[in-house]
Order: C-alpha cells, then sequence, then structure tokens
C-alpha cells in the first residue's frame, strides 16, 4: 500500500476512534453498545496499520524537516492512548499510574494528541491525500473493517478464556465497583469541583417552574420515599448499582409546561434535562438508606437512570424549567 493511502487510512481511523470515544462517553443506555465496539474496533484498525505506517515513518525520521518533534509526540501519544485503550479493556481494572488509572490515561492522551495531529497534518500538507477511491482502495478498507472486527473478536475471546478483568466489563466499557456499599463506591468528580460542604440547616433546593419558584429544606424532601434502583457509570470506567431514595423529579416541578429543566450544583456545575425525562429521575437524599455522604452529594443528589455519571448532579441547590431545548449546553460538562 502507498504512503498516501497509508496516511489516509490511519487519519481516517483515528477521526473515527475520536469520534466513537466521544459518543461512547455520551450515551448510557442499550445501544451504547455500538459505539464502544467501533471504538475498539477503530483501536484495533490501528494496531493493523501499524507497520505499513511504521515504513512512513522510518523514512520521516531520516529526514530533518520542520515539525519532525511535534510527529514524534504525536506519535507517543496515539501509542499512549492505544496502549492504555487496549489494557483498560482487557487487564485494566485498578491498573493505576501514579493518580491516574488507565481510562484517565487513555483519554488525557488522546485528547492532548489532537492540536498536535492537527499541527502534524497542516505541516505535511505538501502530500496531498489520494482523491481517487479504487475497487482495489475499495476491497482494502473492507479487509482493514474485517480484521479490525476479528480482532477485537479475539481479543474478547482472549478476556473470556484467560477469565481477564476485563471480561466482566459493562457494554459501556466500565467495571462494577462497591454495589450497594455506598461507603465503597468511589467518589469522582468531572474536572475540577471539590466536594463542598454544606449545612443540613441551611441547604435550600429553589425549584423554579412557570408558576412560580418553590422552595424545599432537607426535612422536607427526606419524607418522600420514591425508590429507584440504579446503576451509576462513570465514564472514568466504573459503574457501581445502588437503592436510592428521594423525590421523583415530576413531583417537585409538577404539570408544567416547558422544554426542559437545568440542575444546578452548590459548585456551579450544572446540567439540563428534557422535561419528559424528569418522571424517571429522582432528587436523591438517601442511598442504601442513608443519608448521602459528603462526597456522594449531601444533602441531594440527582439520580439520573441510563445516563453516564456527569448527569448525576451532585449538591444540588436549583431545578429550573423553562423552554430552551434540553441540548442547548456542551455535550460534556466543561467545569
Ligand atoms: N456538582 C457535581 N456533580 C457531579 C460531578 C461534579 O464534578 N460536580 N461529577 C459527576 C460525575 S463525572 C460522576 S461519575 C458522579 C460521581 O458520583 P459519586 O462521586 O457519588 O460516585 O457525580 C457526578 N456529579
Ligand atoms: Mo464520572
Amino acid at each position: 500500500m502507498g504512503g498516501r493511502r497509508t496516511n489516509l487510512a490511519v487519519a481516517a481511523v483515528l477521526v473515527g476512534a475520536v469520534v466513537t470515544g466521544a459518543a461512547a462517553f455520551a450515551v448510557g443506555t442499550g445501544w451504547a453498545r455500538w459505539p464502544v465496539v467501533a471504538h475498539g474496533m477503530a483501536g484495533l484498525a490501528v494496531v493493523i496499520l501499524t507497520p505499513w505506517k511504521s515504513l512512513i515513518v522510518r523514512r520521516g525520521l531520516a529526514r530533518k524537516r520542520p515539525g519532525r518533534a511535534a510527529s514524534i509526540v504525536l506519535g507517543v501519544l496515539v501509542l499512549t492512548a492505544l496502549a492504555s485503550g487496549i489494557l483498560f479493556a482487557t487487564v485494566g481494572r485498578g491498573l493505576r499510574y501514579g493518580p491516574l488509572n488507565a481510562m484517565q490515561v487513555h483519554v488525557g492522551s488522546a485528547l492532548l494528541a489532537l492540536p498536535v495531529a492537527l499541527y502534524h497534518v497542516w505541516s505535511r500538507r505538501g502530500s496531498a491525500p489520494p482523491t481517487d477511491f479504487s475497487r482495489r482502495d475499495f476491497l482494502r478498507t473492507g479487509g482493514l473493517a474485517a480484521g479490525a472486527g476479528l480482532l477485537y473478536v479475539a481479543t474478547e475471546g482472549l478476556n473470556r478464556a484467560l477469565s481477564l478483568p476485563g471480561a466482566d466489563r459493562r457494554f459501556t466499557g466500565s467495571y462494577e465497583k462497591g454495589s450497594f456499599v455506598p461507603q465503597a463506591m468511589p467518589v469522582t468528580q468531572w474536572l475540577n469541583d471539590a466536594v463542598p460542604r454544606i449545612e443540613a440547616a441551611t441547604w435550600r433546593l429553589v425549584v423554579v417552574t412557570s408558576s412560580g419558584r418553590q422552595t424545599w429544606t432537607l426535612d422536607s424532601l427526606s419524607s418522600f420515599t420514591d425508590e429507584i434502583t440504579a446503576i451509576l457509570d462513570c465514564t472514568g470506567g466504573w459503574h457501581s448499582t445502588q437503592r436510592w431514595e428521594g423525590v421523583r423529579l415530576d413531583r417537585l416541578i409538577g404539570p408544567d409546561g416547558g422544554a426542559s429543566f437545568v440542575v444546578r450544583s452548590a459548585t456551579g456545575y450544572r446540567r439540563r434535562y428534557p422535561l419528559g425525562d424528569a418522571s424517571a429521575m429522582l432528587v436523591a437524599v438517601r442511598v442504601g438508606g442513608e443519608p448521602l455522604s459528603a462526597g456522594h452529594g449531601f444533602p441531594a443528589r440527582i439520580v439520573a437512570p441510563g445516563r453516564r455519571g456527569f448527569w448525576w448532579v451532585k449538591w444540588v441547590t436549583e431545578i429550573e424549567v423553562d423552554d430552551r431545548p434540553w441540548w442547548w449546553q456542551s455535550p460534556f460538562p466543561l467545569t
């Protein structure tokens, strides 16, 4: 295969890996399996292309061109993302690199690689990609996809045959931790939030709808006993099932008109949800029959079954209904 075709294939497969990786993070219900499988296949397609790409790399390294250092950095970052991804999916449970687990190394190196990749493509813009797509290219593409599929099946088979931790992953790719033992469930923040100290006596939950503004104390909320057993599935790579108790969100909102509601945390963190989801969601004040711990969101947190962990806003102080569409927000929190 020619160099330009190899480069184009590598670029396409890496773009595919980024897109499916982001999709796998965004979704939490049944069809999340497909982005996760596609993501694994994209990574394994990179492995398949490695022998061809390494020929190009060897030639490139021999020439002292501008952008050479960036190309090396990019190579290291992509190999790191690849290795940590494969390790996480096979032996990954509990694998740590100092403060980071394999999933964090995986996502971190991939995010760092993005700007470097753009620069790399720009600095090599002289060699335009091939524009024709022959029958042979079609067969090659099919071969690459089939090869990636086979490698994927082989990897999952190896997980099972060797009883590797990877065999026990949920369809999202996450590992179980601390189910029905809230103290054993990890305390996680999305990016830079810190656990706030909230006084039960002065805390209030403000609910704003078109019919007005309602203020709840912790005592008044604690009398509700709506219950959901649901899986908190963090994109950091773990999931945990707990029995959550509190008040169904549609009870707080009432029969209000509007398109969506936004939930705000004492820390400033927030997410927006479609109004129709309220009846399936909880403002939880207890987990496993006990009040929430500070780390898990005391005094009140969102329980959003079927959504990944970053939707489960902790330390809730305000819920507001309005007419904006629910997707009127960054797909992932920015803080
Ligand atoms: N206010 C606030 N809520 C938050 C977060 C955050 O950073 N700030 N992180 C979310 C993420 S990413 C996850 S996985 C869950 C973790 O909940 P836990 O710490 O109770 O396990 O909380 C979510 N709620
Ligand atoms: Mo998370």
